[in-house]
């Protein structure tokens, strides 16, 4: 069946044009093939070793599947902490994120050639009956057109190229008669409405049920959509269309890629992160290789593999040198502006762009493959997994993490080209981190702050079909799994496509269309695979001597800024004045900044307040100096703002069966023993009676010595905390009486005090929203006993800590003095966190309405004027020493034990996603 065609391996680079079946196969097989002469750098891992960590990951996955199985199916998610199905419209709804969900066993769907990969055989029989059994495509439910196509399309696609392998061995699958590809041509055809624009560019979103614009629907009214949404059909609407014969699915993924093509700001050759469906305009003209924009590319390149169509590659090579022009600045990668390529949009990456060294192996670009993956496993060294976004010096921006697969899908890659060792270390990292701090009793839950280790009830779909097929993949041997491999192309969702579609109902394909393809030159690789026979054999250090210079890349950062300053030395120019340098009583400093168009107004409270106008500036060049300028002491006066605020906290439950594993996010109190400056408080949990605790408890022998839970409302929280605290409560919870709320879908907050002094309240208080309380709440039912941990972050669990005895409940904070922090008169809700759950895969135009709650502060002076501002309240030199501070606190403490004293708050890292937009939006005004 599968007709790979010759030339195997990565020997196998083609020096001459080949039948273009034969380069989308040997293309493909620059993925796999790894030497396995390894004979330097990093230790090789023995084949016990690797067969141990392979077990392991089917472990894991069994954990995770099991329980989707067990406890959600036939929803489309499970959800680890409450231990129980997220469905559609019974859960407050989280936003975009929810898009995915079509109430068609998502999960499940997705899982299904993960089965096979693992080995499981007859566990992919079984669920492929279910699929064919439980599955209804015909919802009434609006769903993202993106995620159903990348997951419920290609995992039906994915399912069915294993099932028809599976029965051509002759033992398996035997009954199977093409029932998932009818399944997935029932869902093509109720995708196809929404090309329904003059564009061809599809919406957004689609009503499985009612399709598009019918009122019945609820969608068609968007405008938008992101180039990724637009531009990541190609490998399962043409597999679809070659499997089937009916043309119609790859005509319409190409007649999309084409305007898309159409679209790419011609002097720069890039993309922006969102279109306008209808008039092709770019709606958002940031341009980068993460959120928004990723399997643009990286279908351009794979659609080359499968189909073999010369201009999809053409378009690639483009797309990727002004890539490598502009968005990379080794080992970063920095979303820069359409229409002005040199100026960076933004001052910080996100996680997505993580598989990008793994489309660079692809491509053949190893060199800087290996610096960002160096540079994003420093990253992840730091915070034990990579945050939704950090920024250009390495410190959290968004802190959740969905457990993205992107970083295992680039390891795996990576090690398939060079087979350095060092990336099976890498993976070991990620297999011991999942099952440290993401593993819970019923699956693995999303991180939602890597800085305190507090958990989301969530637990994605990509992480079954993506993470344990790489994981398992990186520790296999050929002989581990049950077909070869290389005979297949991963999507973008790690559904295998098989190679043999190239030479298949290929009617429509456009063939070797490249007018320059004689004269290109294959030393650089534009139309081959990298022979790793020459690059590595001859340097097994090649690898590891990439590392070396990086080693230190993340912990010894400087903002990003330091990097153009270097260059510009290189170059004979004087560099640019750093923000963190700036001193307001410099002259020499004052007029560089009067050059930049940047003027200094000394405000009647003392501060200083910078306001740029770019047209003032003395050059286009000072201006742009000008704005970074601007941008880096927004990120520095943030970072001031930051030090004054309170981080969220954790309740971690201790007791058995949690041992540690379920972190909860809590809200910190204004008042109350500081748990970041304190030792954590550990005790058994109680209700307090009142529910309410809003006078004196009825039943003190049962809280005393204990930490209480106390019902939100109908008093102040201080009130709260003294009454708990005169029963001999040695610490507080107070949960949110609003039945549904989470941490999920509602901003976080601190408590504020009642506007009196607050120095007698010496227990800890922390707030639980009603989601997460009654996770407590249901353990007390089920277990009695339940013990829980207090603390700014949440603590390292070792399996000892499962054999270990519960120390006896303490109450050191009686004798501690509480930390006087200003206190409010009433609950105050503090901080919007509802941006942080948005998807910043697609950040929509919402998004950007953010930019409006900025602080009066970092407001224009004058609106009406095209400038920057930002006001400082101190020294920068003071400023500088914080910074300094906190990476050194950072740097010192022991991650095994503590994450860094300095946690970067809720409302901060929305202040400073502000900023970027902001900063953002001057760009644009600018452009205008
Ligand atoms: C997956 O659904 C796909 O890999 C997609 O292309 C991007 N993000 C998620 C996983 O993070």
């Amino acid at each position: 069946m599968s007709e790979p065609g010759g030339g195997r391996g990565f020997g196998s680079s083609v020096p001459q044009r080949a039948p273009w079946s034969l380069v989308a196969a040997t293309a493909a097989l620059c993925l796999v093939s790894a030497t396995s002469v390894w004979t330097a750098g990093a230790s090789p891992m023995s084949r016990e070793e690797k067969q141990k960590l392979g077990n392991q990951v089917l472990e894991m996955f069994d954990h995770a599947y099991g329980n989707y199985m067990e406890h959600a199916y036939p929803a489309d998610e499970l959800m680890p902490l409450t231990c129980r199905g997220r469905v559609r419209g019974q859960e407050p709804s989280r936003g975009d994120v929810d898009d995915a969900l079509g109430k068609f066993s998502l999960t499940l769907i997705d899982s299904l050639d993960t089965l096979v990969v693992l080995n499981k055989t007859k566990e992919f029989e079984d669920a492929v009956r279910k699929v064919l059994r439980d599955v209804n495509l015909d919802n009434d439910v609006v769903v993202s057109v993106f995620e159903t196509n990348i997951r419920v399309l290609g995992g039906l696609l994915g399912g069915h190229s294993l099932a028809i392998m599976l029965k051509e061995k002759g033992e398996y699958m035997q009954w199977y008669n093409d029932e998932l590809l009818q399944m997935a041509k029932q869902l093509g055809y109720k995708l196809l409405p929404a090309f329904n624009t003059t564009s061809g560019l599809p919406y957004p979103r689609i009503n499985l049920k009612f399709g598009i614009r019918k009122p019945e629907a609820r969608t068609g009214t968007e405008t938008d959509t992101c180039t990724a949404c637009a531009g990541t059909l190609i490998l399962e609407f043409a597999a679809l269309s070659r499997f089937t014969g009916a043309t119609i699915f790859e005509e319409y993924a190409r007649k999309a890629l084409d305007f898309l093509w159409e679209k790419r700001q011609r002097s720069s050759n890039l993309v922006g992160v969102t279109i306008n469906i209808h008039t092709g305009d770019w709606v958002r003209k940031d341009s980068g290789v993460g959120a928004g924009i990723d399997s643009y590319y990286e279908y351009l390149l794979k659609a080359y593999v499968l189909l073999g169509d010369d201009s999809f590659l053409e378009r690639f090579n483009t797309h990727y040198d002004a890539i490598m022009r502009y968005i990379s600045q080794p080992p970063l990668l920095l979303d820069v502006h359409i229409h002005k390529p040199m100026l960076n949009a933004r001052t910080w990456m996100d996680a997505l762009l993580a598989f990008f060294p793994g489309l660079q192996v692809l491509k053949g670009d190893i060199r800087p493959a290996i610096e960002t993956h160096e540079m994003l496993y420093q990253v992840i060294k730091k915070h034990n997994f990579l945050p939704e976004a950090f920024t250009t010096d390495f410190r959290v921006h968004w802190a959740q993490h969905p457990l993205r697969p992107e970083f295992a899908e680039s390891t795996y890659f990576l090690y398939k080209a060079t087979g350095d060792p060092y990336y099976l270390e890498v993976g070991k990292t990620l297999i011991e981190n999942l099952n440290k701090y993401a593993r819970v009793p019923c699956g693995f839950a999303a991180m939602k702050d890597v800085r305190t280790g507090s958990h989301e009830d969530r637990m994605d779909s990509f992480f079954l079909a993506e993470m344990f097929k790489y994981l398992y993949l990186l520790f296999a041997d050929k002989e581990d799994v049950i077909f070869d491999i290389e005979d297949y192309i991963f999507t973008t969702e790690a559904h295998l496509l098989p190679l043999w579609l190239s030479t298949t109902n290929q009617r429509i394909s456009k063939k070797n269309t490249t007018s320059e393809y004689t004269e290109l030159d294959d030393s650089n690789f534009d139309w081959t695979c990298p022979n790793t026979q020459i690059l590595f054999p001859n340097d097994p250090l090649y690898a590891q001597s990439i590392r070396e210079p990086l080693k230190n890349v993340v912990d010894k950062s400087c903002p990003r800024g330091i990097i153009r300053v270097e260059e510009s030395f290189r170059s004979g120019a004087k560099p640019p004045l750093r923000a963190r340098d700036f001193m307001a009583t410099n002259p020499e400093h004052l007029e560089i900044l009067k050059k930049m168009g940047v003027s200094l107004i000394h405000l009647k409270d003392g501060r200083v307040q910078l306001v740029q106008h770019a047209i003032q500036a003395a050059s286009s060049i000072d201006a742009e100096d000008g704005l970074r300028f601007m941008q880096e002491m927004i990120e520095l006066s943030s970072q001031q703002q930051k030090e004054q605020q309170l981080p969220p906290r954790a309740v971690q439950i201790v007791s058995h069966p949690f041992f540690g594993r379920v972190v909860l996010t809590a809200g910190p109190a204004q008042f109350g023993l500081d748990l970041s400056k304190h030792k954590e408080t550990r005790g058994f949990v109680a209700s307090s009676k009142p529910y309410n605790g809003c006078s004196e408890l009825t039943n003190p022998e049962a809280v005393m010595g204990k930490i209480a839970l106390i019902q939100r409302g109908q008093c102040m929280f201080a009130e709260k905390a003294r009454n708990i605290q005169n029963a001999g409560a040695i610490g507080g919870i107070v949960i949110d009486d609003n039945e549904g709320s989470s941490s999920d879908t509602a901003p976080l907050f601190q408590m504020a005090g009642d506007g009196k002094d607050t120095d007698d309240i010496t227990i800890p208080m922390l707030f639980l929203f009603s989601k997460e309380g009654s996770i407590i709440l249901d353990a007390i039912r089920e277990y009695e006993e339940v013990e829980v941990l207090l603390s700014d972050k949440a603590k390292d669990r070792d399996p000892e800590m499962e054999n270990e005895e519960p120390p006896s409940s303490e109450n050191d904070s009686q004798n501690q003095s509480a930390e006087q922090i200003a206190s409010g008169s009433q609950e105050v809700d503090l901080v919007d966190q509802e941006s942080l759950n948005s998807h910043p895969e697609s950040l929509s135009p919402a998004d950007t309405d953010n930019a409006a709650s900025i602080s009066p502060s970092e407001q224009n002076s004058n609106p009406t004027e095209n400038h920057e501002t930002t006001s400082l309240d101190g020294e920068c030199t003071d400023l500088d020493n914080q910074l300094q501070e906190q990476s050194e606190t950072e740097e010192d403490s022991n991650p095994n034990v503590s994450w860094g004293k300095k946690v970067q708050p809720i409302d901060s890292i929305l202040a400073d996603w502000n900023e970027d937009i902001e900063a953002f939006e001057m760009m644009e005004k600018d452009e205008l």
